[in-house]
C-alpha cells in the first residue's frame, strides 16, 4: 500500500482522512494517540519533526500541512474534484481553506491548549475565554458560507472545506458553542457526515458529531 495517513481521532487530520476515504484507493490509516503524546515521541518526530498530525506518506514522500496534503490528493485523484477545476472557483476554495487552517484552527488551539501560548497559568483562562468568543464569530462566518452552499461549500463536489467545516463545528462544542446555533452549517455537517465515505472516517475515529454540553 503506497498511501499511509497518520491521524489523531477528532483532530484536523479528519480532513485528509475523509478525502482519502472518498478517493476509494486503499490506504493505511495509522492512529496517533495525541493524548498520550505519541506525536512527540522520537519515532514520530523522526518522520515529522513538528510532532503534528496529519502526515500523509505517499511512496517515499512524507507530506505535512493540510493545504499541501489537499493539493497532493487533488492531483492524485483528479476524478474526485476535491478542488474545483475552474481557476477562480479553485482560488476561492483555497482562500477559505487557508483561512480555516491559519486562522480558525489556531483560534481553537488557544481554547483547547492555552498552555501552548503561555506558561503563566493565571493567564490561560483569559486566553481560553477570549478565543472561545472569537471562535464563535468565525463559526458565524462559516454559517454564512453554509447558507450559500450549492450543495457543498466548494460547489458541486464534496471537498476539503466540508470536512474542515465538520471538524471546526465539532470543536465548537468543546468551546461552548451549540452547533444548533449555526443551523445551515449544522445541516451541512449532518448531510456530509451521512456520505458513506465520510461516515467510514467518522466510524474509524469513533466521533460523536455534537459534543456540546450546556453549562
Ligand atoms: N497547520 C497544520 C496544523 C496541524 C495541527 O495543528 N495538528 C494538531 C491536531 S489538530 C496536532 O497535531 N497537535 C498536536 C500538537 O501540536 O502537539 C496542518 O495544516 O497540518
Amino acid at each position: 500500500m503506497t498511501l499511509k495517513l497518520y491521524f489523531g481521532p477528532g483532530a484536523c487530520s479528519f480532513v485528509p482522512h475523509a478525502l482519502l476515504e472518498t478517493a476509494g484507493e486503499p490506504f493505511e490509516p495509522v492512529l496517533v494517540k495525541l493524548h498520550k503524546q505519541e506525536n512527540l515521541g522520537a519515532e514520530y518526530r523522526a518522520m515529522n519533526p513538528r510532532g503534528q498530525v496529519p502526515v500523509l506518506v505517499d511512496g517515499g514522500e512524507v507530506i505535512t500541512q493540510i493545504v499541501a496534503i489537499v493539493s497532493h490528493l487533488n492531483e492524485r485523484f483528479p476524478q474526485c474534484n476535491f478542488l474545483p477545476r475552474e481557476p477562480l472557483a479553485r482560488t476561492r476554495v483555497l482562500e477559505t481553506l487557508a483561512w480555516m487552517n491559519n486562522t480558525v484552527h489556531p483560534t481553537f488551539t488557544h481554547v483547547f491548549m492555552p498552555y501552548k501560548f503561555t506558561d503563566d497559568e493565571s493567564a490561560q483562562a483569559a486566553i481560553k475565554s477570549f478565543n472561545a468568543k472569537l471562535y464563535g464569530g468565525m463559526l458565524g462566518e462559516i454559517e454564512a458560507m453554509a447558507q450559500k452552499a450549492s450543495p457543498y461549500l466548494g460547489g458541486e463536489h464534496f471537498g476539503p472545506l466540508d470536512a474542515y467545516a465538520l471538524t471546526l463545528l465539532r470543536w465548537g462544542g468543546f468551546a461552548g458553542h451549540d452547533p444548533q446555533g449555526f443551523p445551515a452549517l449544522w445541516a451541512l455537517v449532518q448531510r456530509v457526515a451521512a456520505l458513506p465515505a465520510v461516515a467510514r472516517a467518522i466510524e474509524r475515529e469513533r466521533l460523536q458529531l455534537n459534543v456540546y454540553k450546556a453549562a
